[in-house]
């Protein structure tokens, strides 16, 4: 390509990318419960076209895409000097993942990936590959990124190259720019993933969401959303783990499930963001789904609706790894409403809006799952009773 066929070129790519960045975003009635929008908010073609292209005549006449990016899914979200920012997960072409920061004025369309993606130091022992950043402000003053750090199994047998191990990493920060790595958490589980910082100290410790697993995809006998303590955070471990919503079979977390982002702290108690998995002859089928906890006990569950909060619609189905929502970010705003940030089919991000009262509203009003068909029909009788005695 000469080099005025290169310009011309790079004009139609910025121009296309800019349209992209700056879609405006429309909601669309769903169930009451929130909003879903129209658009995905952050997807492969959001990233800079200067992360993947060489923009250089020279050393690239042809204009080719260099480094590709594969997807963005399953960011963090939080506030941040004014600006809804998302950590998000970002995969190269070659399926290594990293973090990097988008900013959004208003939460639901207009994001824009910060310059450089989010250079996280290693520990002694490097990370293979990081995701699934959890983010957000401690009382202890620091924002803290808890995420996902996987390393090749160093038991694994001889050609065997996909057995990983995961685990918990730590990283902090003030600026979301220069990050300080800690120790990964330790815990009585051979695996981690899906661990989460309360943002509050409990009993003058800090206090962790897990998710304890024996195998790398298989949480085996490790299953549920556990809860435990640590006296450190620059050297955080967990002695004791109590798993407080397990999975239970014929549910939408019968295979596993794992706390999503922090959760929020309303006058009726702690809301929680999950996701759920289950299986089915497709394969594994990932949703979210909520419960709230007791805010002076927090491993006591005190209500939880029956199955899904949000499950994979329309676009949302396909995707690397097909029939999965995932959410570890979300956000209180202003005047209670809240935005879901949540990942679908390890692809693109999309956001969904409410607000605490609904949220409040449909955790303690939705009837639990009562395990049985015979039970479920019984509570669904009780419903249309009650609508066709007041003439529907
Ligand atoms: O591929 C689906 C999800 O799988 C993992 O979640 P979990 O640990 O519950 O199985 C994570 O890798 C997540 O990022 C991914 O979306």
């Amino acid at each position: 390509m000469n080099r005025t066929a290169f310009n011309k070129k790079l004009a139609e790519l910025k121009l296309e990318h800019q349209k992209l960045i700056n879609r405006r975003n429309t909601p669309v009635y769903v169930n009451g419960v929130y909003e879903r929008y129209k658009y995905p908010v952050l997807t492969a073609e959001h990233t800079p076209l200067f992360w993947r292209y060489d923009l250089n005549h020279e050393t690239n006449p042809h204009l080719m895409e260099r480094m590709g990016i594969n997807c963005v899914f399953n960011a963090g979200a939080m506030e941040f000097n004014g600006k809804t920012v998302l950590l998000a997960r970002v995969e190269g072409a070659d399926r290594k993942s990293f973090f990097a920061v988008a900013e959004s004025p208003n939460g639901v369309d207009h994001f824009q990936f910060w310059d450089y993606p989010v250079v996280l130091p290693e520990t002694e022992d490097p990370d293979v590959n990081v995701y699934d950043m959890r983010v957000g402000w401690h009382e202890d003053g620091w924002i803290y990124g808890v995420f996902c750090t996987e390393r090749k199994d160093p038991n694994a047998p001889q050609g065997d190259q996909s057995s990983a191990v995961a685990q918990a990493g730590i990283a902090r920060t003030k600026d979301l720019i220069h990050w300080e790595r800690l120790a990964d958490l330790k815990s009585p589980s051979p695996q981690q993933r899906n661990v989460v910082l309360h943002p509050e100290f409990v009993n003058g410790k800090y206090a962790f969401y897990t998710r304890p697993m024996d195998e790398f995809i298989s949480t085996g006998s490790g299953g549920g959303i556990g809860f435990g303590l640590s006296d450190s955070i620059e050297h955080a471990e967990i002695r004791e783990e109590t798993i407080m919503d397990a999975k239970v079979y014929h549910t939408v977390n019968e295979v596993k499930n794992g706390q999503g982002p922090a959760p929020i702290k309303t006058e009726k108690g702690w809301l929680h963001l999950a996701h759920g998995v289950r299986n089915t002859a497709a394969g594994l089928r990932y949703v979210l789904y909520m419960f709230m906890t007791d805010l002076k006990d927090l491993t006591r569950v005190i209500a939880k609706p029956a199955g899904f909060f949000l499950a994979p619609q329309g676009e949302e189905r396909v995707g690397d790894v097909s029939n999965v929502t995932f959410s570890n970010g979300w956000i209180l705003g202003k005047n209670g409403k809240v935005f879901i940030y949540y990942g679908s089919s390890d692809t693109r991000m999309h956001v969904a809006t409410s607000t605490v009262e609904r949220l409040v509203d449909y955790c303690l009003n939705t009837p639990p799952d009562p395990l049985r068909s015979a039970a479920c029909v019984a509570q669904r009788c009780e419903l249309i009773r009650r609508n066709l005695e007041k003439g529907k």
